[in-house]
């Protein structure tokens, strides 16, 4: 089996599992079902029914972005050899997202082109909903510049990255300017994003920068007829993508399946994170509720527990049961090998507060011991002092378990989508095992 198409059985199983598990009935336990909850996830539900459908159906789609003019709707239609697009030197020819299917002449891949109206078309906030929306639509973008870079393309392409998409950027339009080349590109790049303020920069490898003139401008020549008569007549030269076709099939054929894997997986990360954030918020009384009552727990239970080492396997085992309770209110898949993780994990970030919380109860717990143990016998008068050192500390244990509580809310907000299976380990899994010369492992580079 190929690499590729392991990634595809592993994204596969990853959906399936998070499908069964967000539609199944039981997923609330005993919990009365919640119709405002169930509607609010029906969203998130489809678009994971949607993942998956996209990785069976196979086709690679492939989003045009850029400016107004740069070239956009004329690159496809190159690279297709058909003027299929409307592409025009009137301003906004290209109204709104467009899809054609491809079948390239190896018949082997399923392409689906996106074309964009300019990023600088459309106004403000309805352009930032379209683009997002096609750019985690699209399994590969091309960015197509045609001039000096813009800071609104900067912009865009950082955008871009941040979301972790695969970009060739096709300079457009070279018949226009023979002695542009890549280094020219690449030291606008760096200069504006000197001058940006942003923390994160565009970084982008030569590879995928690759130059194009998808529709040359008619050029002139001197035609000598046989007479000795020359006229100058006007020819359109062939349009020049065979470096950006080829460089696509490569991309295709090597990772093609996997960028649909990840594209699939980050979504389906999306909305398993949704799904938890609204469940979390429709569950939010039950969950105070949980909490008090598991701090109750504690806290008697240390007060009254007499060995010290206890109270800590004590404490974690009420720890463990409410970051468990909370679970199965939320409905949120836990294992118990996961919910220990995620105390340590809790542990470990809440820091001082709960170190000094367990340091108190090894201390006071030893303490506690050593009283217990001479007290009946030699000095009565110490009860007291014991009594006020087992309310301390059951205290401060019972706090340590509120803190637990509101954490665990938190991380399964954020993390429901860990596991084996799990959206975000899959996506890890993935970046790890490619070649070190594919777009996918030039996503995580950053310089
Ligand atoms: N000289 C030249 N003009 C081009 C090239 N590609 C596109 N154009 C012209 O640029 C204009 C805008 O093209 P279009 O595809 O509509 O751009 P879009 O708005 O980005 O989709 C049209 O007049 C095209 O003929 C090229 O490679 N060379
Ligand atoms: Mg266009």
């Amino acid at each position: 089996m190929t690499q590729q198409d392991t990634h595809i059985q592993q994204t596969r199983a990853s959906l399936q599992q998070a499908l069964s598990w967000y539609t199944s009935v039981r997923r609330h336990w005993n919990y009365p079902p919640n119709l405002q909850l169930q509607a609010a996830v029906k969203q998130d539900l489809q678009s994971l029914k949607a993942s998956l459908e996209k990785i069976e159906n196979d086709v690679i789609k492939i989003a045009t972005f850029g400016l107004v003019s740069r070239g956009k709707s004329a690159v496809i239609n190159a690279l297709m050899g058909q003027n299929i697009l409307e592409s025009g030197p009137i301003h906004g020819v290209t109204k709104w997202p467009q899809s054609v299917r491809w079948t390239p002449s190896s018949g082997k891949i399923k392409v689906e082109f996106i074309d964009t109206p300019g990023l600088d078309e459309i106004e403000g906030q309805e352009r930032e909903i379209m683009s997002r929306s096609i750019a985690d639509e699209a399994d590969l973008i091309l960015f197509i510049i045609s001039e000096d870079i813009t800071r609104t393309e900067y912009e865009a392409l950082l955008e871009l990255k941040k979301a972790f998409k695969p970009i060739i950027l096709v300079f457009n339009k070279i018949d226009l300017y023979p002695d542009k080349d890549i280094n020219t590109i690449y030291e606008q790049l760096q200069k504006i994003g000197q001058g940006s303020n942003t923390e994160q920069k565009f970084s982008i490898s030569p590879e995928d920068i690759v130059r194009v003139s998808a529709s040359p401008q008619p050029i002139p020549v001197l035609v000598k007829y046989p007479d000795g008569k020359t006229v100058q007549q006007w020819e359109t030269p062939p349009s020049q993508v065979d470096e950006l076709k080829s460089k696509i099939f490569t991309i295709l054929n090597r990772e093609g399946k996997s960028l649909l894997c990840l594209n699939a997986l980050q979504k389906a990360k999306k909305a398993e994170e949704n799904i938890a954030k609204k469940t979390i918020k429709n569950r939010q009384e039950e969950a105070e509720a949980i909490i008090w009552k598991h701090v109750k727990y504690k806290s008697v239970a240390v007060a009254v527990n007499p060995i010290g080492f206890l109270d800590i396997i004590g404490g974690s085992v009420t720890d463990l049961m409410l970051i468990r309770s909370l679970a199965r209110l939320y409905g949120l898949p836990i294992t118990n090998h996961e919910a220990g993780k995620l105390w340590r994990k809790i542990l470990v970030s809440s820091g001082s507060l709960l170190l000094g919380e367990i340091a108190t109860g090894v201390i006071l717990g030893l303490g506690k011991t050593a009283l217990a143990v001479s007290t009946f016998l030699e000095n009565p008068a110490i009860l007291t002092t014991y009594g006020s050192t087992a309310i301390l500390q059951g205290g401060l244990a019972a706090y340590g378990t509120y803190i637990i509580g509101k954490a665990a809310q938190e991380y399964l907000e954020k993390g429901c989508s860990w596991g084996d299976l799990g959206p975000s380990m899959v996506i890890k899994n993935i970046m790890n095992q490619v070649d070190p010369n594919t777009i996918i492992y030039r996503l995580q580079i950053d310089e």
